[in-house]
């Protein structure tokens, strides 16, 4: 259990909170911090209090794991340790290091000063989880900074780093070397200028901006649909102005309450567990070594290379990248170095780091020219006989432990190794999916071969990390996790358009649910051509017994291959990507309906949404009962970061908990009966019938 210690330096009482790893307030901290507060205040040889985080130096507020829990009766809170700082005569200091977060802040923004390390980032990352802050952030923070730096930080939940926060008054100084030892000489300094030393709470709150609710208001219209936090954040904000210092924290404590018993941030704290968790991988241990990866390489300068490339690049990764296709090659640098100067236009980077990011991409002539790189990811075309030919001329000529992996969407990765049966007996070979913009989605979908190592999966998890992504292990199957399961939502896109939805409809449902974009817009995007290919290529492969809309193949036999031919499910303007409804569509739809005799009607919000996201669950369930996806929560990560699934819902799985898996199954089941591609999966048989839910299986495999 953790504690909080009292020691001595001179006439400063430095208490230091002690809680690994990152000193969040669980049962028995505040206590013992409460008790340390204590035996500082009545030691007369202390002049002031310094209070800080222990190892690293980190406070990252509430523990975070304790939420929905009961909290033992007698135990004290934050919410006592913040009084008794108020109320201490002798000045207390906070002193920063690492990050200070929520409950964290919360506590030092109690404080009469503030002193930080200059890595430190402070935040109240609350809204992140789905609730206001919850101890004074809301009526503090307002009356330190001003209000338009408060309500970003609390509505936003951005971290800001500490010379910033200096700049906000937030800190009163940033102190150079060594943190103990600045914060000891800054609290003798003040305790020595004497009393009065500032508290918020006696502040006036500073409005800069006038217009900055109104204008905050319309932002989160926009960018936060469906979801209660943010604005709960803003409406605690306001009322900073708008009512007494003890009255505004007992109301910010009435809807912190009320938003903490939502679903949408019980959905947002088990995808923060969810991220944590996906990185514990069966066979791989802190044990496991991860090679360094000081330098990579890039075959295939086609969207995915170049994104892939400029990934690396933005970590500091030397990277060479080549490409049969000379033109393709420069198109990629000509691409890269343009994404960077829109970066610095936008002042986003500075020009010189823009350069020194450049200056790490390497052009190759040849795939000889990747000879000496500790990774290479393979991003051809995708077709097996021209991966496989790559595979082996990459084997060649690498060195030997050199790691090999392929971008595949979908192709058999296991096949892949065996065509290079040296690499793959040493283990080297895997799949690293990642997805389109790759600089920009946070998604890569590690794909696990029957022969890769340890070493291998833990360099490349570790190297993710690095890349700023949040890795997921996935089994070999065709399309992985997340393609496997696209392919029956985009099934239901065609069939709903057939049976009366119009693309409006469509996406409106699923917009309106709180995806990112809707399936048609997403097709338009991402080009109807490449699925189009594939579809003729495999046509001989199709059951002829089986449904099948041809809807996207018209569209496609007229030309419409999405935003690229300025038409696909929608029509665009030259220059615009805002899909407009066509009324040629909509015509071309009826007519592929009544050459299939189907009969149509109108179909409401609801219904789409069941049709496209059931037919997720029956997959993810399958991809369960195949070992595929490790966990229920890794397929949620999968959706939320890979296919704008709306994180407050907690990813699909998640959300099919909240639905009721029988509820579920017994649509599939009723659907199974008048149409393809329905049967549920068995996992989805078992689950409803014990009634239970996937986080049950989660639970079970975690042991506990
Ligand atoms: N509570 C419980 N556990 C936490 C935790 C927390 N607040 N923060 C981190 N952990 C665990 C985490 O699960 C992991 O465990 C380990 O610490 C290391 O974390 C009243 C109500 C601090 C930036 O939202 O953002 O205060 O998986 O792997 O990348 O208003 O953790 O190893 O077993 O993420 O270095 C507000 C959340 C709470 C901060 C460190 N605070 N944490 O990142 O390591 S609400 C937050 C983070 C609150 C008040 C309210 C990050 C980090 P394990 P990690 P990291
Ligand atoms: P792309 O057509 O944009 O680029 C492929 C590039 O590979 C082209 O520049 C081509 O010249 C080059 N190439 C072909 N043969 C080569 C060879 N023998 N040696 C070197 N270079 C060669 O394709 P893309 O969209 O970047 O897709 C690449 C891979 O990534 C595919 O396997 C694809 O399935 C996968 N992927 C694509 C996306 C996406 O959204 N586009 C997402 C994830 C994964």
């Amino acid at each position: 259990m953790g504690g909080a210690s009292l020691e001595r330096h001179g006439a400063i009482g430095v208490i230091t909170i002690d809680n690994p790893p990152v000193n969040a307030m669980s049962v028995g901290v505040p206590g013992a911090i409460l008790s340390r507060l204590e035996e500082a205040g009545a030691d007369d040889a202390i002049e002031a209090i310094v209070l800080r985080g222990g190892g690293r130096g980190a406070l990252a507020g509430a523990d975070i794991a304790m939420f929905g829990k009961p909290w033992p009766e007698d135990e004290p809170t934050l919410r006592h340790v913040i009084p008794a700082i108020e109320r201490s005569t002798k000045p207390v200091i906070a002193a920063l290091a690492g990050y200070c977060l929520g409950g964290g802040l919360e506590m030092a923004l109690s404080c009469h000063y503030r002193v930080a390390s200059r890595e430190t980032g402070v935040g109240q990352p609350e809204v992140l989880l789905g609730f206001p802050p919850g101890a004074g952030g809301t009526q503090r923070l307002p009356r330190i900074a001003n209000v338009s730096t408060a309500l970003a930080m609390i509505v936003d939940g951005t971290r800001v780093p500490a010379e910033k926060a200096a700049e906000h008054g937030i800190l009163d100084r940033v102190i150079e070397g060594d943190l103990l030892q600045g914060a000891v000489a800054f609290a003798e300094e003040r305790a020595a200028g004497g009393p009065p030393h500032p508290l918020a709470r006696d502040r006036t709150p500073v409005l800069d901006d006038p217009g900055i609710f109104e204008a905050t208001r319309e932002r989160l219209a926009r960018r936060a649909r469906g979801q209660r936090a943010p604005l709960a954040c803003l409406e605690c904000v306001e009322m900073a102005l708008s009512l007494p210092f003890d009255e505004g924290i007992r109301r910010e404590r009435e809807v912190f309450e009320a938003c903490m018993a939502s679903a949408e941030s019980k959905a947002l704290r088990h995808v923060f567990f969810a991220e944590r968790q996906a990185r514990r991988v069966p066979g791989i241990g802190k044990e496991t070594p991860a090679r360094p990866v000081e330098r990579a390489a890039i075959v295939g300068a086609g969207t995915m290379g170049t994104g892939i490339a400029t990934c690396f690049a933005n970590a500091g990764i030397p990277v060479r990248l080549t490409d049969s296709d000379g033109g393709a090659l420069e198109r990629a640098l000509a691409a890269i170095r343009s994404g960077y100067e829109s970066r610095v236009a936008r002042g986003r980077i500075g020009t010189a780091d823009a350069e020194a990011r450049m200056a790490l991409i390497e052009p190759v002539e040849t795939m000889e020219g990747v000879a000496g790189a500790d990774l290479v990811i393979e991003a051809v075309f995708e077709e097996m006989p021209l991966k496989e030919e790559v595979f082996r001329t990459l084997d060649a000529a690498c060195d030997e432990g050199a790691i090999i992996a392929s971008n595949t969407s979908y192709l058999d990765v296991n096949h892949l190794a065996d065509t290079v049966p040296r690499r793959r007996d040493a283990g080297c070979v895997l799949g690293m999916h990642f997805f389109s913009p790759a600089q920009v989605m946070r998604l890569l979908e590690v794909v696990r071969t029957d022969s890769a190592s340890p070493e291998t999966l833990a360099t490349v998890l570790a190297l993710a990390q690095r890349l700023g992504k949040l890795a997921v292990v996935a089994g070999v199957c065709h399309g992985f996790i997340g393609n496997r399961m696209l392919e029956g939502y985009t099934r239901q896109v065609r069939f709903l358009l057939e049976e009366g939805a119009s693309p409006v409809d469509v996406d409106a449902a699923m917009t309106g649910f709180g995806m990112a974009m809707g399936p048609c817009a997403v097709a338009d995007l991402a080009g109807l051509d490449v699925s189009w290919r594939k579809r003729k290529a495999d046509a001989h492969l199709r059951d002829p017994s089986k449904r099948y809309s041809a809807v996207a193949d018209r569209l496609c036999e007229r030309g419409r291959f999405g935003q690229k031919t300025g038409a696909g499910y929608y029509r665009y303007e030259p220059g615009s990507r805002t899909p407009i409804p066509d009324p040629e569509v909509d015509a071309l739809i009826a007519e592929v309906a009544a050459e299939s005799g189907i009969a149509r009607r109108s179909i409401g919000a609801d219904e789409i949404v069941e049709r496209l996201l059931y037919p997720l669950v029956n997959e993810g369930a399958r991809l369960l009962d195949e070992g595929i996806a490790l966990r229920a929560s890794d397929v949620d990560l999968v959706w939320i970061n890979g296919y704008g699934f709306p994180r407050w819902r907690g990813g699909v799985m998640h959300w099919a908990d909240g639905v009721g898996l029988a509820a579920i199954h017994e649509t599939v089941a009723r659907l199974d009966e008048s149409e393809d591609y329905w049967e549920p999966a068995p996992l989805l048989n078992r689950l409803a019938a014990d009634g239970k839910g996937f986080a049950d299986l989660d639970r079970a495999a975690r042991g506990g």
